[in-house]
């Protein structure tokens, strides 16, 4: 290039720009998201814990992680200390339903935006998180409901089910019992005998059936567990107490997780409505979205499906968690 007065010019301007902006605005700086996790009860949490590290990692999102340990006030110190670093986005998933507001009142007057991913809190002020990404708990519940009316709709003396609920008071388990009720009471012959939380673990999930069996024991005709560990616990509960599960005793869990598949493969599980764990990507995208000041809708539901045991086997390959 031939060095005339005008290139020399811009030449001259271009590299005095450049050695005044800072390293930093040229780098582009990175968003951090501090995210308050539940714990680690089950394989769907692991698969969730997993699919939000992942997505951060792959989004280039700065991600500072908490368990909780199925402990509300653990988040909230996990949330309070979010807001003390400044970070530019909080995302939980609460345990429970209740008992935020005072936090996330701490969030919003630090001009912090919360997305809650997976559960839902019950508070009347919207304008206190961005938005809610999971599923319909409810609709689940429902689907579990319509799966075992059908497979008893020939049955004419009384279904005694028994119920494992998930944690008390958190969403998944109020949900899931309201809509698998909404179903079942259409008709008298269905009749929940007992219900107890097994806290979504499978050791819980194990205790709980073992005292159900010992209280009911041939009496009970369906298991129905607000997820598939629980499921899967009381399956070692059924077998220990000399009975067949998904014969003696019909099952039906939520999650369909691969352990789930594992068991409707071997035959111990009649069925599992599907919950998906993988938020990561869309919440790294939700992220992004709201730093570039982007309007986002208040809930963005997960579409998922149900399994039952016929179709495990061709279905277990492209299982993802
Ligand atoms: O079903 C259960 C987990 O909140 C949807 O939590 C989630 C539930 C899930 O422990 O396995």
């Amino acid at each position: 290039m031939k060095l005339n007065r005008r290139t020399l010019t811009v030449a001259l301007a271009t590299a005095a720009l450049a050695s005044l902006l800072p390293a930093t605005a040229l780098a582009q700086k990175k968003i951090v998201l501090g995210f308050a996790q539940v714990g680690a009860e089950s394989e769907w949490r692991t698969a969730n814990t997993e699919s939000i590290k992942s997505a951060a990692k792959e989004s280039g999102i700065e991600l500072k992680f908490s368990d909780g340990q199925q402990k509300q006030e653990n988040q909230i110190k996990a949330i309070r200390s979010y807001i003390a670093q400044k970070v530019d986005v909080i995302a939980f998933s609460p345990v429970v339903e209740s008992g935020w507001e005072t936090v996330l009142r701490e969030a919003k007057a630090a001009k912090i935006p919360v997305v809650l991913t997976d559960r839902s809190v019950n508070t009347k002020d919207e304008s206190l998180y961005v938005t809610f990404m999971g599923s319909d708990f409810v609709e689940e519940g429902r689907k579990a409901g319509r799966w075992l009316v059908e497979k008893m709709k020939d049955q004419k003396g009384e279904v005694n089910i028994v119920e494992l609920q998930g944690t008390v008071g958190s969403a998944p388990a109020i949900d899931r019992k309201k809509g698998f009720e909404e179903i079942i009471k259409a008709d008298p012959k269905f009749k929940i005998i007992r219900s107890q939380t097994g806290d979504f673990t499978r050791a819980k999930g194990k205790e709980v059936m073992e005292a159900f069996l010992k209280a009911d024991g041939k009496k009970i005709n369906v298991l129905y567990a607000h997820n598939d560990d629980m499921a899967i616990g009381a399956i070692q509960a059924i077998e220990e107490a000399g009975l067949k599960p998904a014969k003696d005793i019909t099952i039906i869990s939520i999650d369909a997780v691969k352990g789930a598949f594992e068991a409707m493969m071997a035959g111990k599980l009649n069925v599992s409505v599907e919950c998906s764990p993988l938020l990561g990507p869309q919440l790294m995208t939700a992220v992004k979205d709201i730093k570039a000041g982007k309007q986002i809708p208040k809930r963005i539901v997960t579409e998922e499906g149900i399994f039952p045991m016929e179709v495990a086997k061709a279905e277990f390959p492209k299982r993802k968690y």
